[in-house]
């Protein structure tokens, strides 16, 4: 009799464990206090808990392991402070559209009228309103239901993080365990929108693709390239996408859009009928004016993000899951025989080992070199143009950076995607600058003696302001330059083996040391600091 079972008296404490068995979060990221104590007391064999120094890392690691491993991923933050910390991978996590359930400890609820020491005041709205779902039950035996209630708004479309704030005295008070249920979370297309956009698609001259970041996230790439395959239409990836949204190196792929928009309106010009799958109508990052908007195109916008959906300015957005919609639409269009002429992608040439060292040399290098099964996970502002243009991503799954543009996210989630794949190497390149935001996740890939390679394209500065300085014609802006942070003494002091490389002939040496490694690796590279202009 499982309701009977599930139902039976606990403590709010065993309730909550069996919860989180049962919806399989036994992985719980952590930073512990004197709050979250009694949560951990006498803590089950078959859980994990993952350290994390600072909850930066915490919130950065859950992150990545639920991407991972497709499933919401649990963390347990100290109160207040704690949270505060973790705050910015919280925003990260709200823009990636990451399920994360995060509790935070309280004080006792007999001393919070006297403010008292580790005290959270307004614990709900803190993290707003870059939580889908915030609670502080008004009653200690409703905690297990409030989590059980944060997980199934977690998992809904889209995605992201929620918070429960659990005071200290309520784990040792008596409740009923709560059943874990099964919530289904896909929402069908509307089929007349389909029908619509399959008409559109099978009439238009010029038909082009820009596909977004969920594409990956619902498991729907073979089905993005059955359908661009279907109509033969080149495939840009939406601007800022945070995970591989088509094989880079296939036939369609026709390049990243850049989020200025100018840029995309360039880029697109000429097609007739727009189909933007899985990627807001768009992110831009500078303000201008996109003709495409006016040009007459016909621009549909098919998500499961509701939100999305709103605040695209224009084209009729289709709600749906993509696992849904992408199917259903490639029965509905027909085969093109007469593909029109798709403008093949410009490789660029083999960079040259100059000295100081290029970033397209290390990454030319690194593309030649890096293990097939390899997960690329990145934050290296400056330097994305090269990494795109030299490091094609063969496939979904294998590549990751934020959505949202808040740095300290890409080494702490390289940890948690290497603790959800431990078979496949990971590869976290990171800027100098970002690797400073959240350095400390290192220390736990060392504690785990993950197959991790840290690759620090090391520009000694903020190379993404002094390009972006260089476009808005600042000058002598302080703030940008980075000067005598050791990058290998830094990694040796937390257990995790490195060097540095300076000359070029050196790279391959040190990737395919790294690769040798069981153990996480740290390679400094030193690269020219002069910058491109991004837009
Ligand atoms: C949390 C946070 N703080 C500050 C910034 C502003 N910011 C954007 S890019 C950048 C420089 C990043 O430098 P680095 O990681 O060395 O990469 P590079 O641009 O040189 O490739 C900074 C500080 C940000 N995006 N997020």
């Amino acid at each position: 009799m499982t309701v009977e079972r599930d139902t039976a008296p606990a403590s709010v404490r065993e309730a909550v464990i069996e919860l989180l068995r049962g919806l399989k979060m036994t992985t719980v990221f952590g930073n512990p206090g004197s709050t979250e104590l009694p949560f951990l007391d006498r803590w089950p064999e078959d859980f994990r808990y993952v350290l994390g120094l600072q909850e930066a890392s915490v919130v950065g690691m859950a992150d990545g392991y639920a991407r991972a491993t497709g499933r919401a991923a649990f963390c347990n933050l100290h109160s207040a402070a704690g949270v505060g910390h973790g705050l910015g991978n919280i925003y990260n996590a709200y823009r990636n559209q990451t399920p994360l359930v995060i509790s935070a400890g309280q004080q006792s609820r007999s001393l919070l009228p006297m403010n008292p020491f580790l005290g959270a005041s307004e614990a709900v709205s803190f993290p707003k309103p870059y939580v889908k779902w915030s609670c502080e039950p008004a009653r200690a035996e409703d905690v297990p239901a409030a989590i059980a209630h944060a997980y199934h708004v977690a998992t809904q479309r889209p995605y992201g993080p929620t918070f429960v704030s659990i005071p200290f005295d309520d784990w040792r008070a008596r409740t009923r365990r709560v059943p874990v249920r099964t919530v289904s979370s896909d929402v069908a297309p509307d089929p007349d929108a389909l029908d619509v956009l399959a008409q559109a698609l099978n009439e238009a001259q010029r038909p082009v693709i820009v596909a977004g970041a969920e594409i990956d996230q619902d498991k729907a790439g073979d089905a993005m390239v059955a359908l661009a395959e279907r109509i033969g239409a080149p495939v840009w990836a939406a601007p800022f996408a945070s995970r591989v949204v088509f094989p880079e190196e296939h036939e369609l792929f026709a390049g990243f859009l850049t989020a200025a928009p100018e840029a995309v309106s360039r880029a697109l010009d000429g097609h007739d009928v727009v189909l933007v799958v899985g990627a807001p109508v768009f992110t831009f990052h500078v303000p201008g004016e996109c003709a495409l908007f006016t040009s007459g195109a016909r621009i549909f916008q098919v998500s499961a993000d509701g939100d999305a959906l709103a605040a695209a300015p224009a084209g009729t957005g289709i709600l749906g899951s993509l696992r849904q919609a992408l199917p259903a639409l490639t029965e509905r269009v027909e085969t093109r025989e007469q593909r029109s002429p798709v403008r093949m992608r410009e490789r660029p040439p083999a960079p040259k080992p100059d000295h100081p060292i290029k970033a397209e040399y290390l990454l030319h290098t690194l593309s030649r070199l890096m293990p097939r099964e390899a997960i690329v996970v990145e934050e290296a502002p400056v330097h994305r143009p090269a990494i795109q243009a030299h490091l094609p991503i063969r496939s979904y799954g294998a590549f990751h950076t934020m959505a949202s543009g808040g740095l300290g996210y890409s080494l702490p989630a390289s940890v948690g995607i290497a603790l959800a794949e431990p078979s496949r190497r990971v590869v976290c390149i990171i800027g100098d600058g970002s690797m400073m935001y959240s350095l400390q996740a290192l220390w736990t890939a060392v504690q785990h003696r993950l197959k991790l390679t840290v690759i620090v394209l090391n520009n000694a500065g903020y190379g993404a302001l002094r390009s972006f300085g260089q476009v808005l014609q600042v000058r002598d802006a302080p703030g940008f330059d980075l000067p005598g942070l050791d990058f290998v003494a830094l990694a040796k002091g937390m257990g995790c083996d490195a060097r540095q490389v300076t000359q070029p002939e050196d790279i391959a040496d040190a990737l395919t040391g790294a690769w040798e490694c069981t153990t996480p690796f740290l390679i400094d590279v030193c690269v020219e600091s002069a910058v491109p202009n991004l837009y």
